[in-house]
């Protein structure tokens, strides 16, 4: 029997190979820890060094972007795409344009895609990317022209068999558009090379709705297994971009009762709670990058916090759908000595470890990134596959599609995190993950 594995001493390995990434070391660390047991008691994985070879990107690419702004001055960026892992289908995941990008912060993210896409049940492999440009503030010429001049070095390491990139945060319809503008331009292939495009070109219905609809899914089983509902509840969301609109708007279909939203610039606190149509004005307005949303106020009143987190306000739902590390040690307490009975990721990994810990400590209903806002990526699969047979299918049929995904997702990380405290959700997602991705490449010999 091979040597089993230490956690300290594999994260010492990490650290040492890829310096000061820290985004990237918690989020193996995070990973590591839950499926460490069910590593040490299989001598194939530990023979074939799985967990080593997991955590080293099959290849990232990295690249200039230049373009000219509206003065016509020249403009440098960097773009990535880490491809992760392409063990059971192409490599998938978001682009993300955001000041903060870090090659550490894509490692992160395609990481946790790995074993995300794996849950959902569909044949795709992980991978991220996107580029430290800020598009809060571009015109749309200045945003079209950066998608433009970042296709024109991507293109050639992406396609629909191979790399399938979609949104993240600040890349959306308008983005995907121009982008896959770009891609076809070049190419001369009207293909499934990018998903969450429009409707009139290749889209699918309920991407847009899909990850926030997902997230609020998953919440009402995780609800549903205590004999609980969401209706009557009220919620507190962060975010005020796609997921979040849309999770505050199937929260509302629920019979529960949004309580606020947020943004770069502070957070937003409704007492009456958000409408439809509140929600509505949020997506319009926010459309254009970097308007903020403490406009909110003046159109329907509540109450605005300049650079403050809602996590204060009293709720029995918290759902994060704004960024990384965006609800810490202090915000989880908080929740937790106000009552909240459940906290939903709707953001990737938005609550920091020691946060993590304490909702764990505390028993409240935990639901993991990587499963709960599973429901984009899973949209994107089955946007691929209609690119693929060259049709569409309607709403309804997906929106049916999607809620089995989101049950079904639900149930393997219940069934794989059953254990004598009841269900830990976070393990069960990624053991499940981790075994299927681990398998298929077990199955490729040493490669
Ligand atoms: P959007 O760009 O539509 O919205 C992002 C929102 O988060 C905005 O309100 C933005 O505020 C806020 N935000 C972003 N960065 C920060 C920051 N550093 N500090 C405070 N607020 C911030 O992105 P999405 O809604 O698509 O993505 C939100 C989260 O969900 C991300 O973690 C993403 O990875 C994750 N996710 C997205 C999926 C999708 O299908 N889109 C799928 C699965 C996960 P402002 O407008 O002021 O910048
Ligand atoms: O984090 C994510 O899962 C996404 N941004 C969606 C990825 C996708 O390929 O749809």
């Amino acid at each position: 029997m091979p040597e089993p594995i230490k956690l300290d001493d594999f994260m010492d390995w990490i650290a040492e190979r890829s310096p000061e990434q820290t985004e990237f070391h918690q989020t193996v660390h995070e990973v590591v820890q839950s499926v460490l047991p069910c590593v040490n008691d299989n001598p194939d994985y530990l023979r074939a060094r799985i967990l080593y070879r997991l955590v080293e990107p099959d290849r990232i690419v990295s690249f200039r972007v230049a373009w000219a702004d509206d003065r016509n001055d020249v403009q440098v960026n960097r773009g990535y795409r880490v491809q992760f892992c392409n063990a059971i289908g192409p490599y998938k995941g978001g682009l993300r344009f955001h000041s903060s990008v870090t090659e550490s912060i894509l490692k992160f993210l395609g990481f946790e895609q790995i074993f995300k896409n794996a849950l959902t049940g569909l044949p795709m492999g992980g991978a991220k990317g996107g580029s430290d440009f800020d598009p809060r503030g571009r015109s749309s010429g200045e945003i079209m022209r950066f998608c433009q001049s970042f296709m024109t070095e991507l293109y050639r390491h992406i396609g629909p068999d191979v790399d399938v990139p979609a949104g993240d945060i600040g890349v959306g319809e308008a983005e995907i558009g121009y982008l896959f503008g770009q891609y076809k331009r070049i190419t001369g292939h009207f293909n499934g090379t990018l998903t969450g495009k429009g409707l009139e070109f290749g889209g699918s219905c309920m991407r847009p709705e899909a990850t926030g609809y997902g997230a609020v899914y998953f919440l009402e089983d995780m609800l549903h297994s205590r004999d609980d509902a969401i209706e009557g509840r009220s919620v507190v969301v962060s975010g005020a971009g796609n997921v979040a609109t849309h999770a505050a708007e199937k929260i509302l279909h629920r019979g529960g009762k949004v309580l606020t939203l947020s943004d770069s610039g502070g957070f937003l606190h409704d007492e009456d709670g958000l409408t439809e149509e509140k929600i509505a004005w949020v997506r319009k307005h926010k459309a254009r990058h970097g308007a903020s949303l403490a406009d909110y106020v003046g159109e329907f009143g509540g109450e605005w916090h300049e650079d403050k987190k809602p996590w204060g306000v009293d709720c029995d739902v918290a759902l994060p759908c704004a960024t990384q590390d965006e609800l810490g040690q202090e915000d989880a307490k908080r929740l937790a000595n106000n009552g909240c009975i459940a906290v939903v990721e709707g953001a990737n990994r938005p609550l920091t470890i020691d946060a993590f810990q304490v909702v764990k400590d505390a028993d409240v209903l935990f639901g993991p990134g990587k499963a709960a806002n599973a429901g984009g990526v899973a949209m994107s699969g089955l946007e691929m596959s209609q690119n693929s047979a060259r049709l569409s299918r309607s709403a309804e049929d997906l929106r049916t599609a999607l809620r089995q995904i989101m049950r079904d997702i639900h149930n393997t990380c219940a069934e794989h995190g059953e254990g004598k405290q009841g269900v830990d959700y976070a393990k069960g997602a990624n053991v499940a993950g981790f075994r299927k991705v681990a398998d298929a490449l077990l199955a490729f010999g040493v490669v």
